[in-house]
């Protein structure tokens, strides 16, 4: 029953007559009057108040039980957003590092067998050799003296195992089929001897000529072909890709000089 609720209850008055004895005898029963009381119910549901404080405290457990849920979850995900955090920079930490020693291992060095073999920056190391590919066009006497500026030379291939390398390196570096490098064999001097530029013959059992190569064309002027430019940008078929080209071609170049040897540990330089 809610608050305000108006209880009905019947009440029976009881009345003896004063006097009158005719009526006395005749009325020895007592009269009888009913009224109607109405009795105004102003305590709000005192049947209900014992139930309504374990509802209502019920009710707050819940609630607070909640909002603690609802901060466990915010600190579990600032915790994992901060874990992840940490790993990606772990990660971007790792790459960095990584990517520097493929930096420092591009620009050229080995410290097996105990000694260094170290290349300058930008030259990739090769054996007892470095190697710079030239990014500048120039004739074959411009690239021979670019390479010498950089206290190399054009390169001398010795070697099938270093022809293998420098065919492999191109087929990356050559931007289309003409992207092509001078080397350093001539035979300015005398035709059809060929010489490297240290002066020394080209060793005939260990020549990459092309197919039809050398040709001395003389298509491009009265000069002929007297210089030598490689490579294959699709590869080349048992390493034959050794051209004779004019030498007033514009052309990318292989320079070579002598490994440096230095201390036990290169990384600590
Ligand atoms: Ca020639
Ligand atoms: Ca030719």
């Amino acid at each position: 029953m809610s608050g305000g609720d108006i209880l009905y209850s019947d009440l029976v008055f009881s009345q003896s007559r004063a006097n009158g004895s005719k009526d006395a005898a005749a009325s020895s029963a007592p009269e009888t009057n009913y009224a109607s009381v109405k009795v105004a119910k102003t305590q709000s549901e005192p049947q209900h108040d014992s139930g309504a404080k374990p509802a209502r405290s019920k009710l707050t457990s819940e609630r607070a039980a909640l909002v603690a849920l609802c901060i466990l979850l915010v600190l579990t995900f600032v915790a994992l957003c901060f874990v992840s955090y940490q790993n990606v920079q772990s990660r971007n930490h790792l790459q960095n590092l990584t990517d520097e020693i493929e930096a420092y291992r591009a620009s050229g060095s080995d410290s097996s067998n105990g000694v260094c073999r170290k290349c300058n920056p930008n030259w990739e190391l090769h054996g007892e050799s470095c190697y710079f590919f030239t990014s500048v066009n120039l004739t074959w006497d411009g690239s021979r003296h670019h390479c010498q500026r950089l206290d190399g030379n054009l390169v001398k291939i010795d070697s099938r195992e270093e022809q293998s390398f420098l065919e492999g390196q191109l087929r990356n570096k050559m931007a289309f089929q003409e992207d092509k490098f001078w080397i350093g064999l001539t035979d300015s001097k005398q035709e059809g001897r060929w010489l490297w530029t240290d002066g020394s013959p080209v060793d005939p059992s260990l020549t990459f000529w092309s197919p039809k190569e050398p040709d001395n064309w003389s298509g491009e002027g009265g000069d002929g072909e007297n210089c030598v430019r490689m490579g294959e940008k699709d590869g080349a078929q048992d390493l034959l890709c050794w051209f004779d080209k004019n030498c007033k071609a514009l052309h990318r170049s292989i320079c070579e000089m002598a490994v440096q040897r230095g201390r036990p540990y290169c990384y600590y330089y």
